[in-house]
């Protein structure tokens, strides 16, 4: 039988086949060919009535993610919070660098629109311009989501954002689930509210894996490669003067002069020169 693992405890492997859960064990021989099964993997396993499963085979992964260790992610969406909490564009930022790097595609949703609308616009017009799918949502207001609903149809889906950022509210949701919400107020006693173990939620077509929330990013990446991770460079890149332009101090560069027209948002271009700098900075040492 074929199917995809939705939850890893203890060394057992839980796997949705046809809306079924079976509960299996991986091969012996897996260690011996370093063969480790993770959540989202899609297997081959055997099972009979009364007895437990076993995995009998691994397919090739799209992609894998580390923190946390899951596999075939389709989409990040990057949950921004307007309010409570305060958000971070800095760790927003280098949480997109971390998925484009990974070749993931990536949608931003802004959260808690309820709570200050105007801000959320800008929040909005910041990401669009950027080139990236957005959408804004209240998490507790269920029509605003109808969008959201739609887009994620067919996915599997990790959820990025920091504690409180909505995410286990949009996941029941989206899926029509309860999943364990927490106060704000509870997020700063830690671990109360954070997810231990792995597991992908899922039900209409749609997989989401609810990460638990991150509090720092160590990207790793070289400082000069860090520009291609900035799609709304792409377009204006051509203009530089120089080819291999980083658009920190060069002169004639097209990317300095879209940010000063407003064509790229100054948030996410002081984002790139801050984490350029740092990057540098630690390839000095
Ligand atoms: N006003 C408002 N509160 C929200 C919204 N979405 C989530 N919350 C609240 O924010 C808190 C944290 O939500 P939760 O889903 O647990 O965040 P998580 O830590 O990212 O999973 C809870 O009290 C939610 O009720 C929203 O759209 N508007
Ligand atoms: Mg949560
Ligand atoms: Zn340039």
């Amino acid at each position: 039988m074929k199917g995809k693992i939705v939850k890893l405890t203890g060394g057992y492997y839980y796997i949705n086949c046809e809306d079924k859960i079976y509960e299996t064990r991986a091969r012996g021989n897996f260690r011996h060919q370093k063969i480790d099964p993770i959540v989202g993997d899609i297997v081959e396993f055997k099972y009979e009535e009364n007895s437990l499963g076993y995995i009998e085979k691994v397919y090739p992964r799209k992609n894998m993610l580390t923190r946390p260790k899951v596999s075939n992610v389709d989409t990040a969406l990057i949950v921004i919070p307007v309010r409570d909490p305060e958000y971070n564009l800095m760790l927003i930022d280098k949480t997109i660098i971390q998925a484009e790097y990974e070749g993931i595609e990536i949608a931003v949703v802004i959260n808690k629109v309820d709570l200050d609308e105007e801000e959320s616009k800008k929040l909005f017009d910041i990401y669009t311009k950027s080139g990236f799918k957005t959408f804004m949502i209240s998490a507790t207001i269920k029509d605003t989501l109808i969008d959201l609903k739609q887009f994620l149809k067919g996915k599997t889906v990790a959820l990025c954002g920091v504690s409180a950022a909505g995410k286990s509210s949009i996941t029941s949701q989206i899926l029509d689930k309860n999943v364990e919400i927490g106060r704000v107020s509870d997020k700063t006693r830690r671990g109360k509210h954070t997810t231990r173990h792995v597991e992908l939620l899922y039900s209409n077509d749609i997989y989401i894996f609810d990460t638990p929330g991150f509090s720092s990013i160590n990207l790793d990446i070289d400082y000069e490669d860090l520009k291609n991770y900035f799609r709304e460079f792409k377009e204006y890149q051509k203009f530089c003067k120089f080819n291999n332009c980083n658009h920190i101090n060069e002169p004639k560069c097209g990317v300095k002069k879209a940010v000063l027209e407003g064509n790229i948002p100054k948030t996410r271009y002081e984002n790139y020169t801050q984490i350029f700098e740092d990057l540098k900075k630690k390839g000095e040492y």
